[in-house]
């Protein structure tokens, strides 16, 4: 498993969370991800042999949050 921590600007409350949480326990691969709202982060595992980083970056902008890069 690789860990990643993501920097998500529009991160602001307890629904981007619970949004951004729900939509990485839906991508196989991946395995524990947490946001931290004030620092608007998330912070993920996953395994790169099953699920590209781009693929939970493209997942998130379709649930409406850009990742900063
Ligand atoms: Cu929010």
């Amino acid at each position: 498993m690789t860990d990643q921590i993501l920097s998500v600007p529009d991160i602001s409350c307890d629904h981007c969370k619970m949004t951004i949480e729900q939509a990485l326990a839906q991508i196989s691969g991946v395995g524990a991800a947490s946001v931290d709202i004030p620092a608007k982060t998330v912070t993920l595992s996953f395994d790169e042999t099953s699920v590209s980083l781009d693929k939970i970056v493209h997942t998130l902008a379709g649930v409406g949050y850009e990742v900063a890069r």
